[in-house]
């Protein structure tokens, strides 16, 4: 079998989606998802400028060859335009070869290690009152685990917190806007935030949080300090963690469980976290991180450590991306929890992917294959739109990490 065709399309069905498909000389077609928030026309031109005629008459079965060629074969390697490009292909030939011998991806990867998938939902509220009631309302739906995201006072608009009526989504159409914040305020309120959701919602619900970056190694570690008697299930990107040193001193003030990674793309991104046990969970998305073919390897390399899995699965991956999440999420031994935000309704006119949420889990179906479906014609009803997400400046106007 060769690789007779790849094609790239960006729609917007609410949000922007750069989906890849990849066909063969057989009629086989495979889907990736490379959709980069903000940037997705660089990973488009990516892969049409340089992989694309590249791929074609590959044999797309060689997948860890085509991984190699289009990571170690390329001078300018690793970085966020690169990694989404290649988990692309991976995700797309993944799918071929699954079609091809019909059997889901799981099944191409170990097989089942469990039955169902933990996933953990968002909660977010504009008060603390507010923020208190979305998580049992998470809970009365069925989830045994929730992100909660709050307003803090004295700040117009935080990380997390939609606008009224509409669904969170962090990217906004035209060039990024700029929203203000303190990292004070936030650290005055987030531990009582936490002692109220415990005491109102009991010990046996997992919750969550996402720092989002925007603290310094040191207030870091005090705010891990403060969460550590509400037992959370994890404080995500609890500082900018390029300086992954910085986690050495963050984890000695506390036993909050840690994850780390959603901006990462290679294993490279984890080394000293990973084998000197500073984290517990890593985030990198299967759709950023180089397929499924890079995560199985990240996901063995932190078992080593007993350090598990906690893909993103936020609305800014598609459900292709989705899709190839839960397959890894299935097959490893070491997985903990996955980030569950569903879609909008109208992105299911273009995307339709066989999982499906019952009391807490998601299961995955028995589709050859990724298990997920592209109506190209569906896609080109919802043109791309021109969106960036935020720009976040302090209360003095200095720039920071959003
Ligand atoms: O802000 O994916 O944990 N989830 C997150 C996400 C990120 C978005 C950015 O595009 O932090 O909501
Ligand atoms: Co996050």
């Amino acid at each position: 079998m060769k690789i007779k065709e790849a094609k790239v399309f960006v729609c917007s069905p609410g949000r922007n989606f750069v989906t890849l498909r990849i066909t063969t000389d057989e009629g086989l077609h495979g889907l990736g998802d490379a959709t980069l928030n903000g940037r997705e026309k660089a990973v488009a031109t990516y892969l049409e400028e340089y992989c694309i005629p590249a791929l074609i008459g590959k044999d797309p079965f060689r997948i860890e060859d085509i991984w190699q060629y289009f990571y170690r074969g390329v001078y300018w390697r690793r970085g966020s335009v690169t990694m989404a490009a290649i988990s692309a292909i991976d995700m797309a030939l993944w799918d071929i070869k699954g079609k091809a011998l019909g059997v889901p991806v799981y099944n191409l990867i170990g097989g089942k290690s469990r039955d169902r998938i933990l996933v953990y939902s968002h909660a977010n509220g504009k008060t603390l009152e507010e923020t208190v009631e979305e998580v049992h309302r998470h809970i009365a739906s069925g989830f045994a685990a929730v992100r909660a995201q709050s307003g803090i006072p004295g700040i117009a608009r935080t990380y997390g917190v939609p606008r009224d009526g509409q669904p969170y989504e962090p990217a906004h159409r035209g060039l990024p806007e700029e929203t203000v914040w303190s990292t004070e305020k936030y650290l005055n309120f987030i531990p009582r935030l936490f002692r109220t959701l415990r005491d109102a919602c009991g010990d046996e619900v997992h919750l969550l949080h996402d720092a989002h970056h925007r603290c310094t190694p040191i207030e870091a570690a005090r705010l891990v300090k403060e969460l550590e008697p509400n037992h959370l299930f994890w404080v995500e990107d609890a500082v900018p963690s390029e300086l992954q040193e910085s986690f050495r001193m963050i984890r000695a003030h506390s036993t909050t469980p840690l994850a780390v990674g959603e901006v990462f793309n290679t294993v490279y991104d984890y080394t000293t976290l990973i084998s000197e046990q500073l984290i517990d969970y890593i985030r990198m998305p299967v759709g950023h991180g180089g397929g499924i073919t890079h995560a199985l390897k990240l996901a063995a390399f932190a078992s080593f450590y007993h350090v598990r899995t906690g893909f993103h699965g936020a609305t800014d991956l598609s459900p292709v991306a989705m899709m190839a999440a839960l397959h890894v999420d299935t097959a490893i031994h070491n997985f903990g929890i996955q980030e569950y935000m569903p879609h909008q309704e109208i992105v299911r006119e273009v995307f339709t992917a066989d999982f499906r949420f019952d009391r807490g889990y998601l299961h995955v179906g028995d589709s050859p294959g990724l298990g997920v479906d592209f109506d190209e014609k569906a896609a080109s009803r919802f043109p791309y739109i021109r969106a960036s997400l935020p720009v976040n400046r302090k209360l003095d106007g200095t720039l920071t990490d959003w």
